[in-house]
């Protein structure tokens, strides 16, 4: 019996089988968690379905999280279904292209900032507020994906790094508030993966590169071991984690 047995989530984020949510979604399944998934726009609609598919999960709802309405409508699907939620796995970020190169400060623009912030950030809170009456009593979890640029000056990551600063703040003061009604929040800081968001930053393969050479492990980091990292925040052998920034990056942020 897996340790996510009787557990239900609801994924966001998968745009392809390489999304890091899809290692999320592979990991918890495996540890016999139900799923539902979200997807944005209507061209990835059927790719997500299939991907669902695979996980056993019909349950496949749109959700753009720049839409209040799109927010209201997800969580009204899902409660028409379940009758409660363990859990929200926020895997979404978006910056404009322009602003992911060059030098941070002649890049930077008022919209670039804020919608980096709305997608990356400020939707996380949204979706813990959506989904808080359904995961009430259920000692829920919410997980969601950081990144070291977070917490230093990485080149060309630029906005959104400021972007994922205010997503860990994010997890704090959501784990604050929701921690009395049993709610847990935390977030992965992962290290660079090769997906469709990935591709958005420029020069990623040098950065791919220079953690395989200096990283402990020598190696980058596999979509798989961010998901296994994921479903344990997940499930009740993490009973005593929140507010918290697990790396999983094969130790490169410990390196000076
Ligand atoms: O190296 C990496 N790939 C890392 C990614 C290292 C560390 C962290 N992360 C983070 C990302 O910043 C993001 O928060 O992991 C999360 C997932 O990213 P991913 O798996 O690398 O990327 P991808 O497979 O592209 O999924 C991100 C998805 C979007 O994909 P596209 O490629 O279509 O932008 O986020 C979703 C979308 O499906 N997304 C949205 N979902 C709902 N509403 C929105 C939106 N407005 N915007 C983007």
């Amino acid at each position: 019996m897996g340790f996510l047995t009787n557990k239900r989530f609801l994924i966001t984020g998968v745009a392809s089988n390489r999304s890091i949510a899809w290692g999320v979604a592979q990991a918890m399944q495996r540890e016999g968690a139900e799923l539902a998934f979200t997807y944005q726009g209507e061209k990835l609609q059927e790719r997500v379905k299939d991907l669902a598919a695979k996980c056993g999960s019909g349950i496949v709802l749109p959700l753009d999280v720049t839409s209040d309405q799109e927010i209201d409508a997800c969580f009204g699907a899902l409660g028409e279904q379940w009758d409660g939620l363990d859990g929200i796995i926020h895997s979404i970020a978006f910056a404009p292209k322009e602003e992911l190169e060059g030098n941070y400060v002649d890049v930077l623009t008022r919209q670039g900032f804020n919608t980096a912030h709305e997608i990356s950030s400020y939707s996380f809170g949204a979706l813990a507020k959506a989904g808080r009456s359904l995961m009430a009593g259920r000692n829920g979890s919410l997980v969601a994906m950081s990144y070291l640029g977070a917490v230093r000056a990485v080149p060309n990551y630029n906005v959104m790094g400021v972007a994922k600063a205010s997503l860990e703040a994010n997890v704090r003061y959501l784990a604050a508030s929701l921690g009395p009604e049993g709610t847990r929040v935390n977030a992965i800081s992962a290290g660079p993966i090769r997906t469709l968001a990935a591709a958005g930053i420029s020069d990623f393969r040098s950065m791919l590169k220079q953690v395989e050479e200096k990283t402990p492990l020598r190696r980058n980091v596999t979509i798989d071991e961010v998901g296994n990292a994921t479903a344990f925040l997940c499930s009740d052998l993490a009973s005593g984690i929140t507010g918290d920034v697990l790396y999983v990056d094969t130790g490169y942020h410990i390196l000076g």
